[in-house]
């Protein structure tokens, strides 16, 4: 960024001096938006279906008439209105196993190599159909493929996906209930034996037709990871992600820009929607003390509103008219949570009806309304916040606050849009998000326990930053949402301003 040529006093409180506070996020991941994957495998593999369950990407009506279209182009990336994190890219398959179609994919990996990191390639899912009549799970294609990646010495991660475990299970459950029935037992508790037992079995099986054999000498050692997938096994997608992450482990960026373009992990995207405050939590009780890598100085407000935008990505919810990252937001989480834990008058546990009524009257105002102008009550608020000496037990606790604060109130939303096909969000989802949120007795564990942490200035001398942090996140473990029990589906209220 442009630096500019007035030296900025130490205590002005210009936005230029703000601007140049970066966010974590923007920092570490240097203009990359996207997490680039390479799906390949058969047609019918389950390559569409494992890229939905991940990353609730549907491919647009737009891109599947490109897709679908003869100059097919493999360098051409595949982007989702409802996942702006995600770039994917379309191999054709395999099933060919054409030399010509092969080459195709070993070029695109050797030349994303060159690149700049936002257009690398960063992760390469292998899949791979269960077999479930005794095929063999790689034919020549595949070892060609494997051989031609370690000739290119590639260094993307390639993480061999096995498919429709389900498939395997289901088979084993009627063969076993077929051996029940012939030792005698009868059709109904044979059935109910064998679905208790075919999950063993087929996890025999999968490992000697699959591990196994990718284990063995047979097939070139161009992988680094593999796991078993099925759709109908949410907990296998979660692993999916665990094992993706776990070939991210040197780069910063990409575990930030992987946590965000995955949606079906909610905890990860909880651990690192508290990494974003880490780095930023430091600036914020530096605020306004120390001159920001010697140019100028920032203040709480501007160390927020970065934690904001980072937490927010981090959740990547569909948010087509950006509600989530607006102005109006960020004055609703301050008066939501960060008005009741400044207040030294306030004890960790206000009285929930009046305080939630006046904030929700205000927040009628500056939330839903985005023309609406900024009460004054607000922007006192504001000030104080911004007025705040830096190191103060205040100053803690309101960063502390505002990272868990938005974390909970973001995976309130995460579940409220979950259930939706689109997953897309509106104003009123978010309003009604974050005030469920503010008004369940986790948020007030969540303020009473920052409460007791930073308790007093005596406190404040020996507290530390890490510590506090850390702190945070044991805070959120606490009072993670159950989301079965969250939500009544909010009441569509027609004519709603938005
Ligand atoms: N039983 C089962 N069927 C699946 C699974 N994943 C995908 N399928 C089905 O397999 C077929 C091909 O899947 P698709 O994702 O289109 O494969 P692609 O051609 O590789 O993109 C579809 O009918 C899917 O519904 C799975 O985990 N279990
Ligand atoms: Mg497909």
């Amino acid at each position: 960024m442009h630096t500019s040529s007035s030296s900025p006093s130490l205590l002005a409180n210009s936005d230029a001096d703000d601007e140049q506070l970066r966010s974590y996020f923007d920092d570490t991941t240097k203009g990359c938006d996207v997490f680039r994957i390479l799906p390949i495998g058969k047609v019918g593999s389950g390559k569409s279906t494992l890229v939905s369950e991940v990353f609730d990407f549907e491919l647009d009506e737009s891109s599947v008439q490109h897709y679908t279209c003869s100059d097919h182009d493999i360098n051409r990336e595949i982007l989702s209105q409802n996942n702006k994190s995600l770039s994917l890219h379309d191999s054709k398959g395999l099933e060919s196993g054409s030399a010509e179609n092969l080459k195709t994919i070993t070029d695109f990996i050797q030349d994303r190599k060159g690149r700049p990191f936002s257009e690398q390639l960063h992760a390469i899912w292998y899949c791979v159909e269960i077999p479930i009549a005794g095929q063999r799970p790689f034919e020549g294609g595949d070892i060609a493929f494997f051989n031609s990646l370690i000739e290119s010495n590639n260094k993307v991660p390639v993480i061999v996906v096995f498919t429709k475990i389900d498939r395997l299970q289901f088979r084993e459950q009627k063969r076993l209930k077929k051996i029940y029935i012939d030792r005698g037992m009868e059709a109904k508790p044979a059935l109910a034996q064998a679905k208790t037992d075919c999950a063993t079995e087929a996890a025999a099986a999968y490992q000697k037709s699959c591990v196994d054999v990718l284990q063995s000498d047979l097939i070139p050692a161009a992988w680094m990871k593999h796991c078993a997938v099925s759709n109908k096994h949410p907990d296998s997608i979660v692993q999916l992600i665990e094992v993706t992450k776990s070939t991210l482990v040197k780069s910063d960026a990409l575990n930030i820009l992987w946590a965000s373009a995955q949606m079906a992990d909610v905890d990860l995207k909880i651990e690192m929607s508290i990494k974003a405050g880490k780095n930023m939590y430091w600036q914020g009780l530096g605020a306004a003390m120390i001159p920001l890598k010697g140019l100028c100085r920032v203040t709480l407000l501007t160390v927020l509103s970065r934690i904001h935008s980072d937490i927010v990505r981090v959740w990547n919810i569909n948010d087509p008219d950006k509600i989530l990252v607006g102005a109006n937001m960020r004055v609703m989480i301050r008066m939501l949570f960060v008005e009741p834990i400044m207040s030294p008058t306030l004890d960790g546990n206000p009285d929930p009806d009046s305080e939630a009524s006046h904030i929700i009257k205000n927040l009628a105002q500056v939330a839903i309304n985005p023309a609406g102008a900024v009460t004054s009550a607000v922007s006192e608020l504001l000030k104080s916040i911004d007025n705040m000496a830096a190191t103060t037990p205040a100053t803690a606790r309101v960063l502390m606050a505002y990272i868990s604060d938005l974390t909970l109130g973001m995976e309130s939303l995460y579940w409220l849009a979950r259930a939706r096909k689109d997953k897309a969000i509106n104003r009123q989802e978010v309003v009604h998000a974050f005030t469920t949120y503010r008004a369940s007795t986790q948020r007030r564990d969540v303020h009473m326990q920052i409460r007791d942490y930073i308790g007093d200035e005596n406190i404040m001398r020996s507290f530390s930053r890490d510590k506090a942090l850390t702190k945070v996140a044991a805070i959120v473990d606490q009072a993670r949402f159950n989301p079965t029990e969250v939500f009544e589906p909010p009441q569509v209220q027609h004519g709603f301003a938005v």
